[in-house]
Parts: structure tokens; C-alpha cells; sequence
């Protein structure tokens, strides 16, 4: 049965005031949120509030500003923590996703991998849960090995089991895919993986903004998201990692703020999360993400969710009517993110009709080069919803592809 929305996404929009503007005489549609989500003023008010009043370096001083400032980047990392049910101590801000995934790799990865070692990934991963991986791999003398997909383009499960045993030391993967918007039994995999002995990381960068997410209900080890797709600033996300893996885990980085001692003849670190977390950090980004993301928790991850499912099955209705309409992935055990084919078109060229319409989606390889292969393509039209996006929307999506079927003179 298709859930009843109960989110107001009138009132919704006028809190993005980007969502009022025109774009070639059209009104904005935006569809590209697996790329990047939009901000409600709420958000650039708490950055810009905080560095016309609060602003100077976090950890350093005695004076008033320092305090206030090192109270909202811990605030944030409270908060942020609480977000995904981990503990405060165990949440490092990062830029995002990437540098969460590049953080494991580098310091988990260069500490306790070995020659023959193995890392298990999906043939759906971003390249930023690959390509860190990849490089740990050559250092180290460790290998990836990949589950495959089944014939309808979910996580095939068995062959992931099949591929896990007793050199297996990570399983990578995402919880949601940005391409085949399928959700992957995460909690599953994860147990599978302890079984094993190994550890279990999971990209949420397109799960968190839209699922509530419970680091102790998934079990993993390790959990990555980013704040700009959250409806939070860029520059700014967070690593999740069981304190006691943290604790061992060498720095990712050196410099001020993740010492606690340093001789010419060698340093000490701070405590985690700090000891990785070198440099002044991004606080008018944590102060941003933390308005966001009591933003979403006030709105509900359950309600939001409930919309977006709402509204993805309306637009795979009207979609799948279209002649020369060819979904990637699965109807069912998905969320928002629809990636297509349409007729002869490419995808970059419906984009580009669909943008003088002022609809906004993506085209290309959405950083999925090894998916795309798999799939025989080398390019999908992706749209994507989030909380904002209403039937209207998709009705000017369909009506776009209309028109740019019609551009084309029909399909060979
Ligand atoms: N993992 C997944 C599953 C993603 O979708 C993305 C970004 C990332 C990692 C990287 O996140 P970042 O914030 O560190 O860049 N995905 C996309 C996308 O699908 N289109 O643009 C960015």
C-alpha cells in the first residue's frame, strides 16, 4: 500500500528559499539530490550566526569566543553522534564520506593489513568506498574481491556470503547504492562479516539523510555519511567508529590539535575522536550540520522517508508508463534515487533538454564506473527526492521527457 505523507512539503519549501527560483524562465525542479541536497535557511542562518557572533578557534583559548566556539563544534559533534545512536566520542568530523572511507583505509588499513589479506566490496560501490581501498590494497599487498549483483540489480547476497572466510579482514559497503537506489541489508552483512572475524564498514551518504540510521541496531564497525547531502553545508561530514577500534587505530593525519605531547623526538595523540582530527577544524560547517540535522529530526527520518517513498512509487508509475522508459534496478526495496534509460536519448543530452526546462537531474557515471559496466552502459539519466520534491515535480520530470522525445522526432 502506498504510505500517506505526512510531512507539510508546503511549508517544507518555503524554507529553501533556492527553491523559489527559475531557471530558463522555468521554476526550479530539483532532482539531483543523490548529488547534493539543497539548504533550508535555518542552516546558512546557524553558519552565518555563528561566524557573525561566535567565531574564533576551537581547543586553544581561555577567552570567551574560543569557549563559545569550542562549545558548538562539541555541541555539533553531540548532536551529530546522537543523530546515527553512536556516542559522542566516537563521531570524527571529516569533509565528508570520501575522507571518512579514506580515514579507515589509510590508518585501520595500513596498521592491519597483510599480504593476502582480503577486502570485500560490492560491484555497486561509489568510488570513494573502491578507490581508497585500492590504494591501501597496493601498499599493503592486500587484495579486493567484489560481490556481484543478482539478474534484478540487488546486492546478491549468497555470492557475498560465499566470498567472505578466513582472510576475509573488511567488508566495505554501502547502505544505500546512488545508482540502483536499493538498500542493502546492512546489519546482515555486518554479522556475516563478525562471524568471519572481519569488520564491517558502511557508506551512508545516501542513507543517512533519508533513513534513521542506528549504528548499534546495524552492528558495523565503522559508519561514513556527509553533511551536504543531509541538507547540511559541504565540507563537512563525519567517520562513526567503535571507540575501542579508534583507540587502536594509528593517526590519519599529524599536525596541532590530535596531540597531547610533542618532543623533537616523537609526539603523543589526543584522546579520540581528536587524534583524528589535525588542524583547525571546519566549526562553522559543524555548527551547519548540527542546525540540519535538528532540522530533519524535528520534520522525522520516518516521515521523510514515508514522503520520499510516496512519491518514488508515484514517479515509478507514471515513469514505467512512458514508451522507451527502462529502469535500473529493482521496483521494490529502494529508495528515491531513479536512475533510467530513455529511448535512443543519451543521458547527458536528456539532461541538458531537461535542464531548459529547468528540471534538474544527473547524468554520467555517478562515480559507479565498475556498476556501469556491469550494467553495459556507460552513462544512466539519474532523478533523485528528497523531503522537498512533490507529484508536481514529477509530473514536470514526465512531461520533460515528453518533450524531449518529441525533440528527438520519437525513438529509432
Ligand atoms: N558514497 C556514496 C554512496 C555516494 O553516493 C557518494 C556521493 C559518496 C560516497 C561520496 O560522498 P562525498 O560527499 O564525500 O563526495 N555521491 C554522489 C553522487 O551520486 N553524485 O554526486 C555525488
Amino acid at each position: 500500500m502506498t504510505p500517506i505523507s505526512t510531512l507539510d512539503v508546503t511549508k517544507i519549501r518555503q524554507d529553501f528559499p533556492i527553491l523559489q527560483r527559475k531557471i530558463h524562465g522555468h521554476p526550479l525542479v530539483y532532482l539531483d539530490n543523490a548529488a547534493s541536497s539543497q539548504k533550508p535557511a535555518v542552516v546558512v542562518a546557524a553558519v552565518s550566526g555563528y561566524f557573525l557572533n561566535s567565531h574564533a578557534n576551537v581547543h586553544r583559548g581561555a577567552h570567551q569566543l574560543s569557549v563559545e566556539a569550542t562549545d558548538a563544534y562539541e555541541s555539533a559533534r553531540a548532536v551529530v553522534a546522537d543523530f546515527i545512536g553512536g556516542r559522542t566520542k566516537e563521531l570524527v568530523f571529516t569533509r565528508g564520506t570520501t575522507e571518512s572511507i579514506n580515514l579507515v583505509a589509510a590508518s585501520w588499513g595500513g596498521a592491519n593489513l597483510r599480504e593476502g589479506d582480503e577486502i570485500l566490496l560490492t560491484l555497486m560501490e561509489h568510488h570513494s568506498n573502491l578507490v581508497p581501498w585500492q590504494l591501501i590494497a597496493a601498499r599493503t599487498g592486500a587484495r579486493l574481491r567484489f560481490a556481484g549483483l543478482t539478474a534484478d540489480a540487488r546486492l546478491d547476497l549468497e555470492d557475498l556470503a560465499a566470498k567472505i572466510g578466513p582472510r576475509t579482514r573488511m567488508v566495505a559497503v554501502t547502505h544505500v547504492s546512488n545508482t540502483l537506489g536499493v538498500v542493502n541489508p546492512v546489519a546482515e552483512i555486518t554479522a556475516l562479516a563478525h562471524e568471519a572475524g572481519a569488520l564491517c564498514l558502511v557508506d551512508g551518504a545516501q542513507a543517512a539523510p533519508h533513513l534513521d540510521v542506528d549504528v548499534s541496531e546495524i552492528g558495523c564497525d565503522f559508519y561514513a555519511f556527509s553533511g551536504h547531502k543531509m541538507c547540511g553545508p559541504t565540507g563537512i561530514g563525519a567517520l562513526w567508529g567503535r571507540k575501542e577500534l579508534l583507540e587502536e587505530m594509528p593517526p590519519y593525519q599529524g599536525g596541532g590539535e590530535m596531540i597531547s605531547e610533542v618532543r623533537l623526538d616523537g609526539s603523543s595523540w589526543a584522546a579520540v575522536p581528536h587524534k583524528f582530527e589535525a588542524g583547525t577544524p571546519s566549526v562553522g560547517d559543524a555548527v551547519g550540520l548540527r542546525a540540519a540535522v535538528r532540522y530533519l529530526t524535528r520534520l522525522g527520518l520516518d516521515e521523510i522517508h514515508q514522503h520520499e517513498t510516496m512519491l518514488t512509487e508515484y514517479a515509478l508509475d507514471r515513469l514505467t508508463e512512458l514508451d522507451g522508459f527502462d529502469l535500473f534496478g529493482p521496483r521494490t526495496g529502494r529508495v528515491g534515487v531513479i536512475s533510467f534509460r530513455y529511448g535512443d536519448i543519451h543521458a547527458h543530452d536528456l539532461a541538458t533538454i531537461l535542464d531548459a526546462h529547468g528540471i534538474a537531474i544527473r547524468a554520467g557515471h555517478h562515480c559507479n564506473q565498475p556498476l556501469m559496466n556491469h550494467l553495459g552502459v556507460d552513462a544512466t539519466a539519474r532523478a533523485s527526492v528528497y523531503l522537498y520534491n512533490t507529484h508536481e515535480e514529477i509530473d514536470a520530470l514526465v512531461e520533460g521527457l515528453l518533450a524531449a522525445r518529441k525533440l528527438f522526432g520519437g525513438f529509432a
